[in-house]
């Protein structure tokens, strides 16, 4: 049975995935500050399946000692998938909250760096793949997405690099880069405002987080022979805009 660690397991695009992978037959750790969600959901897929562990990502003790206290059967990772992350605020740079940014840098950077060298080595051992959650926002800057856009696009050259040195490895790894999905990100990036959140969302018939878990699942499952290096998804609602023009 293989085994996956899916980061931010508590809501959004995390819990489908980790639904996902459970039902498709793989043993899954997932992750998050929200204990008691975390709870629910292996009470509910049995604990047998899926393990949580609660922790902030930007905590590397407490990190390690959840990970080291994991039974035998879970320790052993075939795959990482890096979802934990999330955006702060929209206001232009000028303006912006210099903690706010902080955070997004050591959640959405430093946390998943951290990670991902932590267990790149049985990775290459056991040929294993990675999967980060990058964005859209990677590669079309819009305003206000500063900071945010900035780490995907951290997000996205770091799993390309990583594809660089590990050739030869058999590691496969994937940077997935979805447009707008309805989960807890908008309610999160304007600190709990449900209003906006439903603005931005209603009547976009948004992509869902499990469609993006089926994403996840079919990349994971892919012949090892094949690496998906990048994979961009918008809901057909979503597309470009034209450049904007300052005038006198
Ligand atoms: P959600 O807010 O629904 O989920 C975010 C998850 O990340 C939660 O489980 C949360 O857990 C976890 N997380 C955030 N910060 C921390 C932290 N410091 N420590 C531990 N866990 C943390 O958002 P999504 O599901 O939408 O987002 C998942 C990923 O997908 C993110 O990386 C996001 O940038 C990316 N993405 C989202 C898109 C969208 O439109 N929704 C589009 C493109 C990319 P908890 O709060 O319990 O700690
Ligand atoms: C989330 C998508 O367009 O809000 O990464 O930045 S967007």
């Amino acid at each position: 049975m293989r085994t996956a660690l899916i980061t931010g397991g508590t809501s959004g695009i995390g819990e489908a995935a980790v639904r996902a992978f459970v039902a498709a037959g793989w043993r899954v750790v997932t992750t998050g500050r929200r204990k008691e969600r975390l709870d629910a959901l292996v009470a509910e897929l049995g604990a047998d399946k899926a393990q949580g562990l609660a922790f902030d990502v930007r905590d590397e003790a407490a990190r390690d000692a959840a990970l080291d206290a994991l039974p035998a059967d879970f320790r052993q990772f075939d795959l990482l998938i890096n979802n934990a992350g999330l955006a702060l605020g929209t206001a232009p740079a000028q303006s912006a909250s210099l903690d706010q940014w902080k955070t997004m840098i050591d959640t959405n950077v430093t946390a998943l760096v951290s990670l991902t060298r932590k267990l790149l080595p049985a990775l290459v051992e056991r040929k294993g793949a990675i999967i980060n959650l990058s964005s859209v926002a990677a590669t079309y800057p819009y305003t206000g997405g500063n900071v945010y856009g900035g780490t995907k696009a951290f997000v996205r050259q770091f799993s390309l690099g990583l594809r660089s040195d590990l050739s030869g490895t058999g590691v496969r790894v994937t940077s997935i880069e979805p447009g707008m999905v309805e989960t807890e990100f908008t309610l999160v990036r304007t600190e709990g405002n449900q209003e906006a959140s439903d603005k931005l969302y209603g009547g976009a018939n948004p992509m869902t987080g499990e469609d993006i878990a089926n994403t996840l699942l079919w990349v994971a499952e892919l012949p090892p022979h094949l690496n998906i290096n990048t994979l961009e998804l918008m809901p057909v609602s979503q597309s470009f805009a034209g450049f904007q023009v300052a005038r006198n």
